[in-house]
């Protein structure tokens, strides 16, 4: 099925003798200048363009038809792999059909179907959706749900929302104010008030080259209780954790640490948000974290492979008695002020459904813990290389973290991710940690090209 995806796409992107055009800067577009790059180091991007033209399967394609294997599922998204027909057939149908549907007091079939398809999937309970555009409205959505139930309930002093450093929840303020990556927020002023936040889990003394869940570290969920013993439980709304931290570097729970995060939340009324955007859709080896961890939250966010990247959705989903607590008021009003021109597009819908189909026909939600044991064997394998001071994974999630160039933060693992590029591997580098998050229809073929370039890049930046 993936050969099939693949040869026509290797037809069509180029000719055969650019198939082996030399890695140099990919032809760049006349004029550069307008477009200002999101998270991007953009003059240097700007001076030695990296410019992907196709996509199909686990690979991406230059301009000029050198193949690219995608390591990291576009950005922690194409979770089924590109260009996958029922989804592209379920977008072009839509388009023709139907374009826009305003989702305010309108709405359409699809939009309904894929609800009820979605709660199908996710923990006991959570079985309401509210749909967005990205998983920075999906944070601030949930966010927002958190303080106005309490509100409804006549608990409308419970407004402080606690985050956790290094935490990433995108680049609305909300999402900044709870996240805990501190280049993401310097810049951006005093944001919200009446934020606090728990220390991180990461502890490379006492759990460095943990294979899945580290040992050491629940007790870090006790911060949750001085929290309260500072600000008094009457005041906060809610507790914002990623259950796996990905941007920050791929932080995994330490055993016990989610549990212990849910128990102190209950005890003390709060509610509890697990920021699924990278989790979600089968990236540990299970359909969401909260279903890995048997822990459930009280409010999910998601985005990225509910459509499998290839349109932009969100959603939060949310325990039915959360959104039955702001079901009041007069019937012809509306009852909680929020939502986008966009949510639930309709072409955004039709190829979450499109996604859905095809994660359940391949398995995919599950593939990751079949594939997982060969993905930690390749990760961990890069162990003795210069530099490496953590190797950390869980599902097909992989992260090498390296030891910084003095004086040069996020450099070597910049370099490594460029000399990776030029040798046809994609990955993710954050700081001096460089993330692997490929499609989750990867074959371990496909693995030792990845762990094989990626050792030699070590090698090569030592
Ligand atoms: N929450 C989490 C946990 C995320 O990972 C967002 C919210 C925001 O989603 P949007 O759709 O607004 O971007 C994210 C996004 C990286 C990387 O390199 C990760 C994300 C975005 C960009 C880069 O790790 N995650």
């Amino acid at each position: 099925m993936l050969k099939e995806i693949e040869a026509v796409a290797t037809a069509t992107a180029a000719p055969a003798k650019a198939a082996h055009a030399q890695p140099a800067a990919s032809k760049a577009p006349t004029g550069m200048d307008a477009y200002w790059m999101p998270f991007t180091a953009s003059r240097q991007f700007k001076q030695s363009p990296r410019m992907f033209a196709k996509a199909a399967g686990m690979h991406y394609w230059t301009p000029e038809g050198r193949q690219v294997l995608d390591g990291i599922s576009g950005l922690w998204c194409v979770n089924a792999g590109h260009a996958r027909p029922k989804i592209v057939q379920a977008i072009a149908e839509q388009a023709a059909e139907m374009d826009f549907c305003p989702p305010f007091n309108m709405a359409h079939p699809k939009s309904f179907e894929l609800a009820e398809r979605l709660v199908k999937i996710t923990p006991a309970g959570l079985n309401k959706v509210f749909f967005t555009n990205s998983g920075s409205e999906a944070v601030d959505t949930a966010l927002k749900m958190a303080i106005a139930y309490h509100r409804a309930r006549g608990e409308g002093t419970r407004t402080r929302l606690i985050g956790r450093e290094r935490g990433y929840h995108g680049v609305n303020f909300g999402g900044v104010s709870v996240g805990g990556m501190v280049g993401n927020r310097k810049s951006f002023g005093p944001l919200l008030g009446g934020v606090d936040h728990l220390r991180h889990t990461h502890d490379l003394a006492r759990n460095a080259f943990t294979r899945g869940q580290p040992e050491h570290g629940a007790e870090l969920a006790d911060d949750l209780e001085r929290l309260v013993q500072l600000h008094d439980a009457s005041t906060i709304a809610a507790v914002i954790v990623e259950p796996m931290a990905g941007s920050t570097g791929v932080l995994i729970p330490p055993k016990g640490y989610l549990e212990r995060l849910r128990a102190i939340c209950d005890k003390h009324g709060i509610l509890l948000i697990f920021d699924e955007v990278i989790t979600g859709f089968g990236r540990l080896g299970s359909p969401f974290a909260a279903t890995k961890f048997n822990v459930t939250p009280d409010l999910m966010t998601v985005a990225k492979g509910i459509s499998n990247g290839c349109v932009p959705m969100g959603a939060v989903f949310a325990k039915g008695h959360l959104h039955d607590a702001l079901m009041s008021g007069p019937e012809h009003m509306v009852e909680f002020p929020h939502g986008y021109t966009y949510s639930a597009h309709p072409l955004a819908c039709a190829a979450a459904l499109g996604t859905l189909d095809t994660y359940a026909e391949d398995g995919l939600l599950t593939r990751g813990a079949k594939m997982g044991a060969a993905f930690e064997a390749g990760v961990h394998s890069l162990r003795d290389l210069p530099n490496v001071i953590d190797i950390r994974n869980i599902g097909l999630v992989g992260a090498v973290e390296l030891a910084p160039i003095a004086g040069q933060p996020g450099k070597r693992a910049f370099d490594i991710f460029l000399d990776c590029w030029e040798k046809g591997v994609l990955v993710r580098t954050t700081g001096d940690t460089i993330a692997l998050s490929p499609p989750l229809i990867i074959e371990t073929s496909h693995m030792d090209q990845l762990f094989s370039t990626l050792r030699d890049a070590l090698k090569r930046a030592a």
